[in-house]
C-alpha cells in the first residue's frame, strides 16, 4: 500500500488555553492517529498575523480576528500522520459557525465563526511555509 504521510501544521487559539480545553483537543488528535511531532506556545503579532491570513486581511472582520488571535498565547503543533493535512482540516470541522457539525472539534467547542479554536493548514504546500513561519 502506498503510503501519504504528511505533516501539518496546527494552532489552537487563545480560547483554548483560556477555557482549559487543550488537553481534550489533542487528545482528540491523538485518538485519530496521528503524532504531535512538535508544540510551543507562541504570541503573535499583527505582522505575522497578516502574512499567516493574507487572504482575508482585507475582510471587514479581520481586524476582529486579530484582536482575537492576540488576546493571550496560541499552541502551535506541528502533526504528523497518514494524509495528515486532509485528515486534521476533516477533524477540526467548516471554517462557520453554522456549518461546523457535531463531533468535529470546532462543531463540539467553537462559539462562533470568528472565536473557531483551531487552525489547520489547508494544503501540503501551505503546511511547510506554516511551519517555517511559526517553528522557524
Ligand atoms: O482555514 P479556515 O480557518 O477554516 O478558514 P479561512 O482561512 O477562510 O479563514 C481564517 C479565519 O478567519 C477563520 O478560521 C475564521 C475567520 N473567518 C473566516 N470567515 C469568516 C471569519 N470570521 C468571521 N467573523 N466571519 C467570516 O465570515
Amino acid at each position: 500500500m502506498i503510503m501519504a504521510y504528511e505533516r501539518t501544521y496546527i494552532m489552537l487559539k487563545p480560547d483554548v488555553l483560556k477555557r482549559g480545553i487543550m488537553g481534550e483537543i489533542i487528545a482528540r488528535i491523538e485518538r485519530k492517529g496521528y503524532s504531535i511531532a512538535d508544540i510551543k506556545m507562541i504570541s503573535l503579532d499583527e505582522k505575522i498575523l497578516k502574512e499567516h491570513y493574507c487572504h482575508i486581511s482585507g475582510e471587514s472582520f479581520f481586524s476582529e480576528i486579530v484582536e482575537y488571535m492576540t488576546s493571550g498565547p496560541v499552541v502551535g503543533l506541528i502533526v504528523e500522520g497518514e494524509k495528515a493535512v486532509k485528515g486534521m482540516r476533516i477533524l477540526i470541522g467548516a471554517t462557520k459557525f453554522e456549518d461546523a457539525v457535531a463531533g468535529t472539534i470546532r462543531g463540539d467547542f467553537a462559539s462562533d465563526t470568528t472565536f473557531n479554536i483551531i487552525h489547520g493548514s489547508d494544503s501540503v504546500e501551505n503546511a511547510e511555509i506554516e511551519i517555517k513561519r511559526f517553528f522557524g
